[in-house]
């Protein structure tokens, strides 16, 4: 099979965070020994990361619907849940990554480079995190938030040296088959190739790599024949090579407007690759032309009639070649080689990818915690609230528990939430619609006041109790030490603040 498949979509769904737990420590003689429930641990993580043993996005073709493992849930005696695995999908280099919109997210150009297509979601803190001074033993824990889910699209653009450009039947497979290993598809009719074919040429101990893709006719630009789509396999290289057909009975066709034909349709090729990678435009690469089939004698009559001409009209090497009788093809191969050498000269030097891993989106250290409160448009006194923070615990929360209903209630009030919906005319009975969850607000401060945390998960049977277990007691002075992080829960995660925080 010689399918070159070269975009997909795929469907993610990273894994879900597991769920914290509520339970109360239990010994002999300690009945109720405080809140011991863990954290849910969190969501495996989706990632693209660039390898050299692949060449295709064939594999994802066949399983475009990929789902990493969920975090197990917390459980007594302070046991987090277990993290779900990290799912790693080997893409080739040169692969790009697309949102469901077209727009661009990465462009994975080097062996080792990572990407997070889809994170995890945040496992749900327990009721022992949960505990504080106001909130002694928390009867409510999160819930795991869910991992992200969307579509990408993974386009490959081969890292070739060389692209071929030329009519239909011109010679351009023909040309690779005698140049290099690759046997594509030949034929003597129009649009043999479908999908482009990579060969690697070998100079003595010298290689390059040679891409042929279908042929273009006038009008590509606007999806004639094959149209453009293919050229983005092309839009790396160091050099473009004409590949003309000296031969054509075609009316209306001689070389130099088969050159200016095609070079129109280039001119209308727009890539947005381009400017992201600063390869410069496809219009500035250096081009050499190739007058083929000169084993027919009125073709290399014509060639050699033409071939200064077109030297002088358009500044590019022109020589003259036939595929099939295999001539002139040393003089090619060299010339391509020294003008892919001295383009990889002028290349940055690809930086070792190792440590490079791309996040979509990082979190906005300045917009990070902040909401907007908007009237809804389609209901007379509602309001719909938006941002990360609010949507996110609305997710965590368990709403068949009241005292989860009331602490997300204490967190809204922190964050400014109530003072928003105030200054946006909201007033009691109001409907506020978070995170696809609509509620009837009722303001627990009065205006001006600072919020007032209620006190949360006072369990009557607990209220005696306010001895804290070893363990806890053990925790805080690590923390207060800084041996540990506070928000180390020892779950082989690395502590951070922004995963736990709000
Ligand atoms: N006489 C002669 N025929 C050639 C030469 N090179 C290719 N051909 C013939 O031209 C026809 C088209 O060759 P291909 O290599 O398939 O052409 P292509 O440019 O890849 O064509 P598409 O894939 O359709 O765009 C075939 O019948 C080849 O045998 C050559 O040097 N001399
Ligand atoms: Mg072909």
């Amino acid at each position: 099979m010689n399918r070159f498949i070269d975009r997909v979509v795929l469907h993610l769904a990273a894994g879900d965070g597991g769920n914290g737990c509520v339970s109360v420590h239990r010994e002999k003689f300690k009945p109720l020994g405080g809140p011991d429930g863990g954290n849910g641990g969190h969501g495996g993580d989706i990632v693209l990361e660039v390898t050299s043993q692949v060449h295709t996005l064939l594999d994802f073709h066949f399983h475009p619907h990929i789902k990493a493992e969920r975090g197990t849930n917390g459980s007594g005696d302070h046991r987090n849940g277990a993290r779900g695995q990290d799912l790693v999908l080997e893409v080739p280099p040169g692969t790009v990554v697309l949102d469901a919109k077209g727009e661009t997210l990465a462009d994975l150009t080097t062996v080792g480079m990572k990407f997070i297509a889809a994170a995890g979601g945040n496992g749900g803190l327990g009721n022992a995190a949960l505990a504080s001074n106001a909130r002694k033993a928390p009867g409510f824990a999160l819930i795991g938030e869910p991992g992200e889910a969307h579509d990408l699209v993974l386009e490959l653009k081969s890292m070739a040296d060389v692209g071929l450009v030329g009519f239909p039947s011109a010679g351009k497979s023909s040309l690779v088959s005698v140049m290099s290993a690759a046997k594509p598809k030949i034929g003597d009719y129009p649009f043999t190739t479908l999908q482009p074919n990579l060969g690697v040429v070998n100079v003595g101990h010298e290689t390059f790599t040679m891409a042929d893709v279908p042929g273009l006719i006038p009008g590509a630009s606007e999806g004639k024949g094959l149209g453009l789509d293919f050229l983005r396999h092309i839009e790396r290289t160091a050099v473009l090579v004409h590949v003309v057909d000296t031969a054509t009975m075609d009316p209306g066709r001689d070389p130099i407007s088969d050159i200016e034909a095609l070079e129109a349709e280039l001119a209308a090729y727009q890539s947005a690759l381009d400017e992201d990678t600063g390869l410069g435009d496809l219009s500035q690469r250096p081009r050499i032309v190739v007058l083929n089939k000169a084993d027919v004698p009125e073709a290399e009559e014509l060639a050699e009639f033409l071939k200064e001409d077109i030297e002088e009209q358009f500044g590019w090497p022109v020589l003259i070649i036939s595929a099939v009788a295999r001539k002139g093809l040393d003089p090619l191969k060299y010339k391509l080689l020294e003008i892919v050498q001295a383009d990889r000269k002028k290349r940055p030097k690809d930086k070792l990818a190792e440590s490079v891993i791309i996040k979509p989106k990082a979190i906005d250290h300045r917009t990070k915690g902040q909401f907007q409160v908007n009237p809804d448009p389609q209901h007379p006194d509602s309001f719909i609230i938006t941002g990360d923070k609010p949507e996110r615990w609305i997710l965590q929360t368990d709403f068949e528990n009241d005292e989860a209903v009331g602490y997300l209630a204490d967190r809204f009030a922190k964050l400014g939430i109530e003072e928003g919906l105030r200054k946006a005319g909201a007033q009691t009975g109001s409907n506020v619609t978070i995170g696809g969850v609509t509620f009837e607000w009722e303001p627990m401060t009065s205006a001006g006041d600072d919020p007032i945390l209620t006190g949360r998960g006072t369990d009557v049977r607990l209220e005696k109790n306010n001895r804290i277990s070893a363990e806890e007691r053990k925790r805080a002075s690590q923390v207060r030490r800084g041996l540990i992080d506070e928000l180390d829960f020892g779950d082989g995660q690395k502590a951070s603040r922004e995963r736990w925080e709000g």
